[in-house]
């Protein structure tokens, strides 16, 4: 069962889901207007994951006897500088979510919640993982640089990510993890 407390902060971490969610589509639509097509296939697969990631939490909580509250969604940012401002944004709402996966843990372990502190491990090294490819895709644009072909690069180098991450998600899925 869950404490008020628990519900409603798992009910704030679906909001932040759902907001990731949606801000990753904007950059997936800003990327595919550049003719950049490799970002914008993994930004639409983050935002596919963002809205998994929501749905996670909402039916732990229907399942554990809380109620998910469905979000209002806010408009994201559609326009940016360039692509480096795109992966930016991308960082910036990782490490958004990461802080609101940091509160739930601490205040599973305040309300003494260890069922939920254990459901949110998986977010905890998602996180990890997420924050990690986000600065590791900066880094290569600023080694790689936004001149001459560089942005022809930066972009076959993100849709590489995004064909990474679809076969790795496949092989998950063939071997049922
Ligand atoms: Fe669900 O926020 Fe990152 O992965």
């Amino acid at each position: 069962m869950l404490t008020p407390i628990v519900e409603s902060a798992l009910n704030e971490q679906i909001a932040i889901e759902s907001h990731s969610s949606n801000t990753y589509l904007a950059l997936a639509s800003w990327c595919d207007a550049k003719g950049m097509e490799g970002a914008a296939k993994f930004f639409y697969l983050q935002s596919d994951e963002e809205r998994a990631h929501m749905l996670r939490l909402f039916r732990y909580m229907n399942d554990s006897g809380g109620q998910a509250i469905t979000p209002g969604l806010s408009a994201p940012r559609t326009e940016f500088k360039d692509i480096l401002e795109v992966v930016e944004n991308f960082l910036q709402g990782e490490v958004k979510v990461s802080d609101g996966i940091n509160k739930l843990v601490y205040i599973a372990t305040q309300e003494k919640d260890y069922t939920t502190l254990n459901f949110l491990q998986w977010y905890v090294a998602e996180q990890h993982e997420e924050e990690t490819t986000a600065r590791n895709i900066k880094d290569k644009i600023n080694l790689i640089g936004l001149e001459a072909n560089g942005l022809y690069l930066i972009d076959k180098e993100i849709g590489r990510l995004a064909a990474a991450e679809t076969a790795s998600k496949t092989s998950d899925a063939e071997s049922g993890n």
